[in-house]
């Protein structure tokens, strides 16, 4: 990610969930400095502006079980094909959400450009979720599911083709609130898990190295990090939709950027779950613009 020209996409996703607000995120990201910060590090940031999403009926499907099903579908398409383009020009994408449904059209518009994309998953949640495991509906808890090609038709062949990625070159960091379907899926899957338990125990040193040689191991020839802001503890990061306390702690975080930043692997992220009117003062999108600084290379000294 050397001094690649970063591409921003602004993705106002609430639909994928019930609590309105996180569709400001993008907004409160960028007030917070994200294009600035960057820049003063010396990339070429372009903003390309948001994504436009189209309004829906708020509607359950009673057979799906996927709120809003159309909409999330549309947006994903047209943000799948913003993030292809981008790639094709050779800039590094960071997409700023929203909420974490918008990770189906991030991933759609990677992994084409890739032999054999992996992914970071940093979140509370699994967000393996299908129509038929989840317990709310709500599509920003199946990203994960949708991208190994689990789930809605219509969601899982955005752009033609799936899976996106493959069950055994995602890693997620920071689980704690995992559903029993999605653990089931975890398990049959193989799909890597570092909980809180092992970032307590290992600490996030080890787990991060641990992280990088197990994909290393894939040889994945892309690296996707997908960060959740409610992977980190609520004490930091309120402003989410969904906070789970007992989370990853700001300089821990602060850690596994710089970690993956002297990695050289990371090749497109985004940032998802902002939600200003749940925030304080803008800390959660503070917190989020810092962590992309570590991201990029930031130096302390
Ligand atoms: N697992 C629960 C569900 O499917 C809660 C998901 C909450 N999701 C997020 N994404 N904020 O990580 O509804
Ligand atoms: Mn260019
Ligand atoms: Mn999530
Ligand atoms: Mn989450």
């Amino acid at each position: 990610m050397h001094k690649l020209n970063i591409s921003l996409i602004g993705v106002p996703m609430d639909l994928g969930q019930t609590r309105r607000g996180v569709d400001m995120g993008p907004s409160a990201i960028r007030y917070a400095g994200a294009v600035e910060r960057l820049e003063a590090m010396g990339y070429e940031v372009i903003d390309e502006g948001d994504i436009q999403i189209g309004v829906s009926e708020r509607e359950v499907s009673v057979d799906t079980n996927l709120r809003n099903l159309s909409a999330v579908t549309e947006a994903s398409t047209k943000l799948a094909n913003k993030v292809h383009d981008v790639v094709s020009e050779n800039h590094f994408p960071l997409v700023l959400g929203g909420d974490h449904s918008i990770a189906i059209g991030t991933l759609a518009g990677l992994s084409d450009h890739y032999e054999n994309l992996g992914v970071i998953w940093y979140d509370a949640h699994a967000d393996l979720n299908t129509g038929d495991t989840s317990p709310s509906g709500n599509i920003h808890g199946m990203p994960l599911a949708v991208s190994i090609g689990l789930g809605h038709e219509k969601l899982v062949n955005i752009r033609d083709y799936a899976p996106k990625v493959k069950p055994e070159n995602i890693v997620i960091i920071g689980a704690r609130s995992v559903d029993p379907g999605e653990r089931e899926l975890i398990k049959e899957k193989g799909i890597k898990v570092y909980t809180m338990h092992e970032i307590d125990r290992e600490g996030m040193t080890k787990v991060i190295q641990d992280a990088i040689i197990y994909l290393r191991g894939k040889n994945v020839d892309g690296l996707h990090l997908s960060l959740d802001l409610d992977g980190i503890d609520p004490l930091y990061t309120p402003g989410v939709g969904t906070p789970v306390l007992g989370g990853i702690t700001y300089r821990e975080s602060h850690l596994a950027m710089e970690m993956l930043y002297e990695s050289e692997m990371i090749t497109s992220a985004e940032f998802v779950e902002v939600n200003p009117i749940l925030d304080e003062k803008n800390k959660t999108a503070d917190v989020a613009v810092a962590l992309m600084g570590s991201l990029f290379g930031e130096k302390l000294m």
